[in-house]
């Protein structure tokens, strides 16, 4: 705690790096290299609308999305920020085809990797909604000193040492756990600082379910009765539930995080495995469901237990609230 009677991100990642006897700082040096990244992408997504970083890059990424120029900057921000830190031996990036290896010495040795969405929902940039950054954090089993390979990062959720996002809306706030809970920092643009501002977080019974209806015809039996369950009135459940959908997965996810709810994204027409990475939006959010209390299922059991088959593989996903969850598997399992 400092003058200000704030804690700092730093401060509180040194902190707890007391909860891991023997630390050596690493995962410090780590977790804040990505704060550092954060700020420098926050300043860039603020001024969207006033410099000529809108609109597409011109190139199409492996999802066959075409990437916008803040999606091409925040991959190179990152990808230099987790470079300059040491820490880690390489990258996986929605916004990579492949794995992107550091090569030079220090990283070579470096024990931790992370998968990342530079930038998710980036949809939403033109539009003013909010947008984010999600991270994803694994020691990794080949040697040190050698380079990694892909059986680094098909590594099940349940391994993951850390994860988080940024989410940079009406505020910028950094979420992130380590396995011993869910904390919440907030950017004060006139300390340049992110401040301990949501400590513990829980998430609570839900009553709020997010889901893109227009996919309705496509969706499985058991989410289609699953939604009609939440539109049904039952007041001693507080029933019909309520529809909120942003359409940004950090921004639904955030939502719920914080006042209880379901996300979901089934299998669809156009996404017949499910729309959002199994590496790095699904595991890192499942990660943090579940540190607050929650749940991450892909419809007939826990998205940490999977085993990936490819770096950018799909998966049905629902999150949230264990009650909703719970919800949705009696639905589908039926
Ligand atoms: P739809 C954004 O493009 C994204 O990957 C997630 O952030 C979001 O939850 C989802 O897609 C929205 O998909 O099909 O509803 O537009």
């Amino acid at each position: 705690m400092n003058s200000y009677n704030l804690t700092t991100l730093i401060e509180f990642i040194i902190a707890k790096q007391a909860d891991f006897p023997g630390a050596k700082g690493e995962l410090s040096r780590l977790l804040y290299s990505i704060g550092v990244a954060a700020k420098m992408i926050n300043k860039k997504v603020n001024k969207a609308g006033l410099v000529d970083i809108l609109g597409t890059a011109g190139n199409i990424n492996i999802q066959g999305e075409e990437q916008k120029k803040l999606d091409v900057f925040a991959d190179q921000q990152l990808i230099g920020s987790l470079k300059a830190s040491g820490e880690v031996c390489g990258v996986a990036s929605e916004e990579n085809d492949e794995i992107v290896v550091f090569d030079h010495e220090m990283s070579k040795d470096a024990k931790y990797l992370v998968c990342m969405d530079p930038l998710d929902g980036s949809s939403n940039i033109d539009v003013n909604v909010s947008i984010g950054t999600i991270f994803s954090i694994y020691r990794r089993l080949s040697p040190r000193g050698t380079k990694p390979g892909l059986e680094d990062f098909l590594q099940e959720g349940s391994k993951q040492i850390a994860a988080g996002y940024i989410i940079y809306g009406s505020s910028t706030m950094l979420v992130y756990t380590t396995g011993k809970g869910v904390n919440g920092f907030t950017l004060d643009p006139s300390l340049g600082e992110f401040c301990l501002s949501h400590e513990h977080i829980q998430t609570p019974p839900g009553s709020m379910y997010s889901i893109n209806e227009g996919n309705y015809l496509a969706f499985p039996e058991g989410i289609k009765r699953f939604i009609k369950y939440c539109q049904d009135v039952d007041p001693a459940n507080k029933r019909p539930y309520t529809s909120r959908y942003i359409g940004s997965l950090v921004a639904d996810f955030h939502r719920n995080l914080l006042k209880g709810g379901i996300f979901l994204y089934p299998q669809t027409h156009k996404n017949p495995e499910g729309k959002l990475r199994l590496l790095y939006e699904c595991n890192p959010m499942a990660f943090l469901a579940e540190q607050a209390g929650g749940k991450a299922s892909h419809g007939n059991g826990r998205i940490m237990d999977i085993v990936p088959g490819s770096l950018h593989q799909r998966i049905p996903f629902y999150t949230g609230s264990t009650n909703m969850v719970d919800k949705v598997e009696e639905f589908l399992m039926a």
